[in-house]
């Protein structure tokens, strides 16, 4: 049999003969055979969507070499393997990402050009995926990207919904929700697996069985749902190495309904049948609360049963013996989302595979590590025990002994003190018994991370105290990163080569710490004209972007001024329209030789509001009713305008990011857990205005605070402004510009009033009044420095200069020594 392998191997290795060339000829050739055999056009006719999809094919072949003999690689060596459990990604368009991390980008744009089409062309008829809602998704996706880069042997594991987050389409200045059904063309970056799949459980009743003369736990399921493994491929940049993301989507099981066939009733089985689908039919939108949703939990479990069956399966494929299973697995939790993994190990390791309790706890323990995203109260995630206990029976008794176990021990500890042990307890007790998934994930993870140095203070003295005294090791932080590839390479090709050229090398493509290097030209005239000019370019592409988009022309002379983000209160969106209106309330009222003197702005504002929250949803409307105001204002001109960037994804910001001056991050000091947003602007060279709240902070430690227009509160000042608040002396242009909206001067003033009523001094509890005089000050400064360009550009090549701190390569490289315990495995080229 082994002399007959060998045979079939080496045929095999014949028929192969190489890895597919990147010659333009062959690459031509690869494309139009995709035309003609997949796409199933004539190569005599086909248009540049169908060209599109014909390229893509062809990088995907690339990457399918690359991927399988990083498999192989992985499979020969058998290292730790990571396994990324995230409810999100936002991944945003791949083509590009694709082919510039493949090194063969330059290829494609020829061969291509010389088939009479244009790469940029075709790249823009990519949609976005948009699999996640905000900066926590796209963490994962940025992190991915380091992950494959540096070579860990890392899976990154998620759902794969059928609506991702909704588009954002605004009518008469009001956001409305339009689904996402982003597969509606086909999705040619994932490789279906229909021989992947797993069962997933659900509801039913736990029975007891006779076993070795003990009691035996049998979860007993009434429904079940079959896991198909869809397969995206996640190119590193600079090696070969090529990992897997890998989503879920619900199928009907076969093992259901064999009763309602029987009974005849055979269409409406069958409709029955679909619905399985719908679990992993929607993203939830709302990135701050998912209380108590039966579906929202379904999607929880059914992602985290089918990840663990695959990875279980895998390490079985070479293991026998689960003493072995943290040397071979960890398991990262990002956020709070995927924390059933805690409870579902147990179950298999305890029920399934008959290890006592303590030897399948003292495995959890060592395998699972948990990234905490937020600091706000109203986002951590709370599970009904009814609901629980329906849909998954055994979980929840689970929980519930993991919760005695550790209770008992803690009362070894700390006594009977039993105010701190119900707030450290996993049960919530109240109007609702709930579970705290922050709790359970706290007690199994053998190390919990926050996402900057701020952010790590906060868990320790506020949000996670009580476990802080209790298990001080475990605390620790990794402040966040965004992937250079992304977020210069492929958005911005020009400042890539200038960086490039001024460096004499691209190694900063994979070693971002190499930026500094740009300092020694700060001031280097020559560097100057370069570095003007391509932000010119970049703002001359935005500008043409805004004017298709919104029908406002600017002017590319004026101040680029960006804020683009998420809606949220505590990101302070409503402080910035406020700012507005008092530059345009200020322009009024000056004399016309004054407004000489006078520095223009283009405001551009951008960002989703959950469907369901009220408030964001009013700040968007008086972005546009501001607009609308001040873009028709004669007396206004260019000196000022205000643009409102519709449905904000991935492929927007890397569009609108090169070419922003200014870009603004607000949040009430100690709100913004990290901020990564602030990351992606700074590797451009674009000026932050932002108070000192999470990564900020560490940038004022890498770039200087003169480098950068800080105001606002500090951290700490921040519950001590609260507690004065109703005492609190608010300047009066803060009560001006707010008595302005509240008055009807933008119109819509019964609709804004409850809007207004937020800012209020006794219930401002994002302290916009009792920041905005520092506001002001910091955009004075701004206005100050941009008329300075040699100033400007000099802040401008020292912001990117200090950006590199905050590559994710470095976040990961970080998690992969401190947390996660793995090492590089990289496949031989
Ligand atoms: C965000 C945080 O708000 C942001 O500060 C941070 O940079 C980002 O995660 C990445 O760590 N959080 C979320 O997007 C989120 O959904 C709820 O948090 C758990």
């Amino acid at each position: 049999r082994l002399g007959e392998n060998r045979a079939k191997v080496e045929r095999m290795f014949g028929l192969m003969d190489r890895f597919l060339k990147n010659d333009p000829a062959t690459l031509q050739n690869d494309i139009v055979n995709h035309v003609e055999y997949t796409v199933a056009r004539s190569r005599f006719s086909f248009d540049d969507f169908e060209a599109y999809q014909a390229l893509t094919h062809s990088v995907r072949d690339r990457l399918i070499e690359r991927w399988h003999d990083t498999q192989i690689c992985f499979r020969r060596k058998d290292p730790k393997r990571l396994y990324f459990l995230s409810l999100e990604y936002l991944m945003g368009r791949s083509l590009s990402n694709s082919v510039i991390n493949l090194g063969i980008r330059d290829q494609y744009a020829d061969a291509l050009s010389q088939l009479g089409f244009d790469f940029e062309v075709l790249a823009e008829q990519e949609g976005d995926a948009a699999l996640g809602n905000g900066g926590l998704a796209r963490l994962s996706a940025c992190q991915m990207d380091s992950l494959a880069t540096l070579d860990y042997p890392a899976w990154g594991y998620g759902l794969r919904y059928q609506y991702g987050l909704f588009r954002q389409v605004i009518l008469d200045g009001y956001q409305h929700e339009q689904p996402d059904y982003w597969l509606n063309f086909g999705n040619p970056w994932e490789i279906e697996r229909i021989h992947v799949t797993y069962t997933v459980k659900f509801y039913g009743t736990v029975e007891e069985e006779n076993f070795k003369g003990g009691k035996h736990k049998v979860w007993v399921p009434n429904e079940t749902v079959e896991a198909v493994a869809y397969d995206n491929l996640i190119p590193g940049y600079g090696t070969r190495n090529t990992i897997t993301l890998r989503l879920w989507a619900a199928k009907p099981s076969d093992q259901n309904d064999m009763e309602s066939y029987n009974t005849g009733d055979y269409i409406n089985a069958v409709v029955n049948r679909q619905r399985a689908e719908t679990i992993s039919s929607i993203l939830y939108p709302d990135d701050r609360s998912h209380q108590g949703k039966e579906l929202r939990l379904k999607q929880q479990y059914f992602f985290v049963s089918a990840s663990l069956q695959d990875i279980i399966r895998r390490f079985k494929d070479t293991h026998s013996n689960f003493d072995d299973f943290p040397e071979k697995v960890a398991l990262q939790l990002n956020d709070t989302h995927p924390s059933l993994a805690i409870a579902e190990v147990m179950r298999v390791l305890v029920d399934e595979e008959n290890l006592s309790w303590s030897r399948a706890w003292d495995i959890s323990c060592k395998i699972f590590t948990f990234t905490t995203h937020t600091v706000l109260p109203e986002a951590s995630e709370k599970i009904p025990v009814d609901l629980l206990g329906s849909l998954l029976p055994r979980h929840l008794q689970i929980i519930y002994e993991i919760n005695f176990r550790f209770l008992e021990e803690l009362k070894k500890r700390i006594g009977l003190d039993y105010d701190r042990l119900s707030r450290m307890s996993i049960i919530e007790e109240g109007a609702v018994k709930s579970i705290r998934m922050a709790n359970l994930s706290i007690v199994c993870s053998h190390t919990v991370n926050g996402v900057s140095k701020m952010h790590a203070e906060l868990l320790k003295t506020r949000v996670f105290k009580d476990f802080y005294e209790l298990w001080p090791h475990k605390f620790h932080y990794k402040t966040n990163g965004v992937t250079q590839r992304r977020w210069v390479v492929v958005s911005n090709p020009s400042l890539c080569a200038l960086i490039s050229k001024w460096l004499g090398t691209e190694a900063w493509i994979r070693d971002m710490d190499l930026l500094v290097g740009l300092q020694e030209y700060a001031t280097n005239g020559d560097l100057h004209e370069e570095w003007k000019m391509v932000r010119k370019v970049n703002k001359m592409r935005l500008a043409e972007y805004i004017e298709a988009m919104s029908g406002v022309k600017v002017s590319v002379d004026a101040m680029f001024d960006v804020q683009l983000k998420r809606i949220h209160e505590y990101k302070r969106q409503f402080l910035n329209i406020l700012g507005i209106i008092h530059r345009y309330d200020c322009i009024k009222n000056m004399e016309k030789k004054d407004r000489r003197n006078v520095v223009p702005r283009v405001c551009i504002i951008g960002g989703k509001a959950a469907p369901g929250y009220e408030i964001a949803k009013k700040i968007i409307k008086l972005c546009h009713a501001v607009a609308e105001k001040i873009n028709n204002d004669p007396d206004i001109g260019d000196l000022l305008k205000l643009v409102f960037i519709p449905d904000y994804n991935i492929t927007v910001a890397e569009l609108v990011i090169p070419g922003a001056d200014l870009s603004q991050h607000l949040s009430t000091a100690g709100h913004e857990a990290s901020g990564t947003g602030c990351m992606k602007f700074l590797m451009n060279g674009c000026l932050l205005l932002a108070t000192a709240d999470g990564s900020t902070i560490e940038i004022i430690e890498e770039i200087g605070a003169d480098n950068m227009f800080l105001f606002g509160a500090k951290v700490s000042e921040v519950p001590v402004l609260r507690k004065k608040a109703p005492n609190l002396k608010v300047p009066l242009q803060f009560a001006r510009v707010v008595r302005m909206v509240r008055n009807g001067y933008f119109g819509f003033e019964d609709y804004f009033e409850s809007l207004c009523d937020s800012v209020e001094v006794d219930n401002d509890f994002y302290l916009l009044g009792a920041d905005f005089e520092s506001y002001l000050e910091a955009q004075a400064a701004a206005d100050k420095a941009f008329i300075d360009e040699e100033k400007w550009t000099q802040m401008s090549i020292l912001s990117t200069a200090g950006s590199g701190r905050f590559s994710s390569d470095r976040t990961i490289d970080d998690y992969a020594e401190k947390t996660w315990g793995i090492e590089r495995c990289r496949c031989p080229a």
